[in-house]
């Protein structure tokens, strides 16, 4: 069991949970809360609403959310079941790429999974993480137990990470990527395997389209070209493109790094294109479709309700998401641009399961933006530091005090969240929160109680039996021994086999992206803070600064305040060359400054030898409960006020780029509170 797990007594116990609905008493961050009931918090919410849907819209309601967790389709639900409101999540950099990338030019629905199982009767043969911790983050469907056992089989595993890991120890083969060239490498490698005909002919002539287009985009693409963008040995270019080609089947294992870029995307359809005429794609070992297991019909509860003819349009992204049949991305981005400048509709957010002023780029400016909303409710089980801004707080009980049904992602089961002892004061599960919410403002998508939502649920399409039965039951689970390879053989998608595209085929060219004026090739986009592309700027800001790399003990801005969890890191650490370091006086553990053209934030420093000396990595989502509010030394700590919430952003989906800034550092004044005995105990266990 994982550390988060293993304290969650610690965690349910905790004296600064948050026990009764508050609402502000003094200025927004004042940190005066006056306790009220649940009939005052819910009705405050519930007028408002109603007011600016009369008024205007429901899109003037933004209802948002954190990343993919238990509670998500509840919040979902909500907001569609008021026609539509705005909604926001970090899902335009993380994930959402990588799922409706996989649709646009192949799968039509859901993602593509690496094959780790052996159901087909082979194993992946040549592996690349690209780039992603999966011993630590357990990420997005994927769990670590199974890749790690998937290794035994392989021959080679390939790590594209700026930063050594891990897993780069255990790698035949480390590229240490110059942080945000990512697309530059794949399509390094398509010039090469396509120059040396190590192509899958048949595949590509058969079920590939736009292939001629795709040769004449990666042309450029030499290998000593790409080595010039992307730091990376030529031959070590050539021998990842010749592994991947010939060593099959071969996987990419993608991770959320390469999506939080200005040119995710495409990034991601160019290791699609990689997976493609390699002929990896639906290939038993290599990257499958997976069909729809049991978790995929309680996901659709979210979706239920219909939108409102007017609800369906007005941002970007939108666009994507209408081909795609999705219609339901906001873009967060534009969002809080319009907020700042003061022309957004948005008048009310509702966060539950989200902390925007640590999830989106450029804190200050997100700061900025809720400052203008005319009601803020936040349903959290801390006062974190969204809560801290908000004019209502709704207390949230954990989920070992909640009954709920728990799907890990789409994939092979769903299980039954049994309460294991009562939640503390007045704390309400998020289903309850959202049925009561529901049941005042739109009352035809909500239930009498919470049983009879989870029954509905149940019911629909999924396990059909009640709550009560599947509680005691505990789990319904798929083996993946019905998972279908080769799907385009068959009728699956259609008939007479083909691919769910405009063209039947995978579309290395995209008409879709055509269709939206978007490249319809995937290309490099050098990053728009660069040595290369600013030159200027980088004499200034001379380090690249890459941010977020996942730790054990924290789920991004949560369990800071958990003594067990705490106790591994009690500071946050960047890591940085010794050599680099040096040449600023700076020593392991100094508290140094990190300074972007967006603001400034204090960790302390950890002395990496394994970094390139021009590249340097912070920790994100940093904040101090214990400290004084408004925002708990946010500003100070978290590697978002260093980010930049410039549009557009990705073109197609609007992610900003959290991964590759430019910075300069500088020594700074150690903090009260520091303790050097305590940090060199730390620095054992990093
Ligand atoms: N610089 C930088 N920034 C990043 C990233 C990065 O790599 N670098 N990663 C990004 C990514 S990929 C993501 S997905 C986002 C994550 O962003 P978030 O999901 O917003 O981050 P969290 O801090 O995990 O969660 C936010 C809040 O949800 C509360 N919470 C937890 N569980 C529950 C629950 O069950 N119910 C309710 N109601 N509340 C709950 C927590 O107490 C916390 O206050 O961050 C992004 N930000
Ligand atoms: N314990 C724990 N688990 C988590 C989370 C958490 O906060 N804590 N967060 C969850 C969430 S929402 C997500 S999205 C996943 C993410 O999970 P992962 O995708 O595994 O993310 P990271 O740990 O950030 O690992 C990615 C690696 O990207 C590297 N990197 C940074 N910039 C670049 C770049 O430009 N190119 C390349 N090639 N590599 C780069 C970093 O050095 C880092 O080692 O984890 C989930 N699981
Ligand atoms: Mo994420």
């Amino acid at each position: 069991m994982c550390a988060k797990g293993l304290s969650a007594i610690q965690h349910i116990d905790h004296p600064d949970r948050l026990l009764f609905p508050l609402k502000r008493d003094g200025e927004r961050g004042s940190g005066k809360w006056k306790r009220i009931s649940w009939d005052e918090a819910l009705g405050t919410i519930a007028n408002k609403w109603q007011t600016i849907i009369a008024e205007d819209k429901p899109l003037g309601i933004m209802i948002g959310q954190g990343t993919g967790r238990g509670c998500n389709r509840y919040p979902y639900r909500l907001a569609r079941s008021l026609g539509g409101s705005s909604r926001t999540s970090p899902g335009y950099f993380c994930l959402l790429p990588r799922i409706w990338m996989a649709e646009v030019t192949c799968t039509g629905q859901g993602r593509l999974y690496v094959d780790y199982h052996g159901w087909g009767g082979e194993f992946p043969k040549t592996q690349f993480v690209w780039p992603k911790q999966l011993e630590i983050s357990n990420a997005d469907g994927e769990m670590a137990v199974w890749f790690i056992e998937s290794l035994k089989h392989a021959k080679n595993l390939v790590v594209i990470d700026p930063r050594p890991t891990a897993l780069t120890d255990r790698a035949t083969l480390w590229l240490r990527i110059r942080p945000g060239t990512d697309a530059a490498l794949a399509l390094g490698m398509l010039h090469v395997i396509i120059e040396e005909e190590l192509y899958d002919k048949p595949f590509v002539d058969q079920w590939t389209h736009g292939f001629d287009a795709l040769r004449e985009r990666v042309k450029p693409y030499t290998p000593s070209y790409v080595s010039h963008i992307t730091w990376l040995a030529q031959q070590d270019i050539v021998r990842a493109a010749r592994m991947f080609a010939v060593d099959t089947p071969s996987t990419i294992q993608i991770g959320q790094a390469v999506e939080g870029h200005l040119n995710g995307c495409q990034t991601v359809r160019s290791f699609i294109c990689l997976m493609a005429v390699t002929g990896n794609i639906e290939r038993p070992g290599g990257m499958v479709n997976w069909i729809p297991a049991t978790g995929t019909p309680i996901e659709d509860f979210g979706t239920d309700p219909d939108l409102r003819d007017d609800c369906k349009t007005g941002v970007i992204g939108e666009e994507v998401a209408k081909l795609l049949g999705h219609r339901s991305a906001a873009h967060p981005g534009t969002w809080i641009n319009e907020m700042v400048a003061g022309t957004s509709k948005v008048r009310a957010l509702h966060m539950q399961g989200g902390n925007p002023l640590q999830h989106m780029p450029n804190s200050s400016m997100v700061a900025e933006a809720l400052r203008k909303l005319e009601l803020i409710s936040v349903a959290d089980l801390f006062m974190s530091p969204m809560a801290q801004w908000a004019d209502i707080v709704l207390p949230v009980a954990h989920a070992l005090e909640t009954d709920d049904i728990f799907n890990t992602h789409p994939r092979f089961f769903i299980s039954a969240v049994n309460k294991a002892v009562e939640p503390p004061g007045e704390a309400w599960t998020d289903a309850k929160i959202c049925n009561e919410i529901g049941k005042r403002v739109a009352p035809k998508w909500w239930f009498d109680t919470v049983e009879d939502l989870l029954d509905a649920q149940l019911m629909a399409k999924g396990a059909n039996m009640k709550w009560k039965e599947f509680a005691k039951l505990g789990c319904i689970a798929k083996t993946g021994k019905d998972q279908i390879y080769y799907k385009y053989k068959t009728d699956y998608w259609r008939k007479g086999g083909g691919f769910p595209t405009p063209t039947g085929k995978v579309e290395l060219f995209s008409t879709i992206f055509e269709k939206l004026g978007l490249d319809p090739l995937p290309d490099f986009v050098e990053p728009n803070e660069s040595p290369l592309s600013t030159p200027e700027l980088a004499r200034e800001y001379p380090l690249i600064l890459t941010t977020g790399g996942r730790r054990p003990f924290f789920f991004h801005s949560q369990y800071r305040q958990i003594p067990w969890l705490r106790s591994f890191q009690e500071w946050p650490f960047a890591e940085i060359h010794p050599e680099t370091a040096a040449s600023y006086g700076i020593k392991e553990g100094d508290w140094i400054w990190i300074e972007t053209l967006r603001g400034r934030i204090k960790q302390r420093a950890h002395l990496v030898a394994g970094l390139d000396r021009r590249c340097m990595h912070a920790q994100h989502a940093w904040w101090y409960p214990e400290r004084d509010r408004p925002y708990g030394g946010l500003l100070r700590a978290s590697a978002n006020v260093l980010a930049s919430n410039e549009l557009p952003g990705d073109p197609a989906m609007g992610a900003p780029s959290f991964r590759c800034m430019l910075c300069k550092i500088s020594l700074a004044e150690s903090d009260q509170e520091d303790d050097s005995a305590i940090w060199d105990r730390e620095r054992r266990l990093f």
